[in-house]
């Protein structure tokens, strides 16, 4: 069996794929634009496994999506821009990738009539935002995206369900909540907090700190994700959460505490724009048909995350400096 993973060379692409050449003998093509956020480095050691094959290219990309359909039985689209905060600067890059690019990987994989599943990598932001006491979101909640980048998953969300009920496409949708782990690009809560803490730079926190996240160990994630290909319904929307529910104040004391840093390199800044409150899911029905369950607890994620960003310095120093592009430029040519 082969399988189309694309945004492979992001963060929880780039664990997926080593998920899948580590437990299963599928063969993989990964399509990744390499934008900021794809780097190579992320499966530098499996650059030449005999079941790995990387092709640069944009998901939007209608011929070339067609052709690597061609060859493929089923498809994990993780490729999308991913961060809210740059979603409120400029939105259309994420309506060109997260909108078209997944309509265009859609009518590919109808096109080629491949024989195996679409599965489309969302996320709980779709639902919008809770209340304190509200209970976490389930797959029939309305979707009531409030940035820019979960209006985008949203959007294509819904082109993943016409495409189901429209043509019959066997798709499967999995919504998740905030990942963590290692490769995760420093933009988002985690990481930026543990490199600051490592530079001993301010670590800025939106707001007044108390939004709730509903943190996830990336490859917990990922196991859902090879469980919802394998194993999901056609149709079927898989919510996947880590049960664990903590406020970003709590998550940058953890960092702290585990790195012996005082509190005082908190800073309090400006929140986001349209800041969701709070964010918690209902894995039930995951749990139910799937089998699957998180596994890693946020103790040992964190122990596991902090440790790997201290042993791979050189992976972010090069990112944070902008040596990384230069890299890029060369080797890639663009
Ligand atoms: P990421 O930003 O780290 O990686 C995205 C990858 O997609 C990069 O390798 C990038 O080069 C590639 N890409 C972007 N535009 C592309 C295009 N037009 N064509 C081909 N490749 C392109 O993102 P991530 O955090 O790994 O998220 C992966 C997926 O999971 C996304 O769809 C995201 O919405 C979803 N998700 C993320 C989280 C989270 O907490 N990070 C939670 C739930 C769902
Ligand atoms: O510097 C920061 N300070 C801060 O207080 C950053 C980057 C974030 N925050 C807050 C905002 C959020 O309440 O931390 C929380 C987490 O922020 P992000 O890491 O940007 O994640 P979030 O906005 O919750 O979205 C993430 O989870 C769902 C991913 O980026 C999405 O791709 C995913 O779909």
């Amino acid at each position: 069996m082969k399988i189309l993973v694309t945004g492979g060379c992001g963060f929880i692409g780039s664990n997926f794929i080593r998920l899948l050449l580590e437990t299963r003998d599928y063969e993989i093509i990964n399509l990744d634009a390499l934008t900021y956020a794809g780097n190579p480095e992320n499966l530098k050691d499996l650059e030449n496994h005999p079941r790995y094959r990387f092709i640069r290219g944009r998901i939007e990309d209608s011929s070339l999506a067609g052709s690597i359909m061609k060859e493929v039985d089923s498809v994990v689209n993780f490729a999308a821009e991913s961060h809210v905060d740059r979603s409120i600067l400029k939105a259309s890059p994420f309506i060109a990738t997260n909108v078209m690019g997944t309509q265009v990987l859609l009518d590919a994989f109808r096109q080629c009539e491949c024989r195996g599943v679409f599965v489309h990598v969302s996320t709980d932001e779709v639902y919008g935002s809770l209340g304190p006491d509200d209970p976490p979101f389930r797959e029939d909640d309305p979707l009531l995206p409030n940035s820019p980048y979960s209006a985008s998953k949203a959007s294509s969300d819904l082109f993943c369900r016409a495409a189901w009920k429209t043509f019959g496409l066997p798709v499967v949708i999995t919504r998740c909540s905030n990942n963590y782990g290692p490769f995760q690009f420093p933009e988002k809560l985690i990481p930026l907090m543990i490199i600051n803490s490592l530079e001993k730079r301010p670590l800025p926190v939106y707001g007044d700190g108390q939004n709730v996240r509903d943190w996830i160990f990336v490859e917990d994630h990922c196991r859902g994700c090879l469980a919802a290909m394998e194993k999901g319904r056609p149709g079927a929307i898989y919510n996947f959460g880590g049960q664990c529910e903590k406020k970003n104040l709590e998550v940058v004391g953890a960092i702290l505490k585990k790195l012996g840093l005082s509190r005082d390199l908190i800073q309090f800044v400006k929140d986001r724009p349209g800041h969701d409150r709070r964010y918690a899911m209902d894995a039930g029905l995951a749990m139910k048909e799937l089998g699957w369950r998180p596994e890693v607890s946020f103790g040992d994620g964190i122990d596991r995350t902090v440790e790997w960003y201290i042993e791979n310095r050189q992976w972010w120093e090069r990112i944070i400096s902008g040596e990384y592009l230069d890299y890029y430029r060369t080797q890639y040519g663009q």
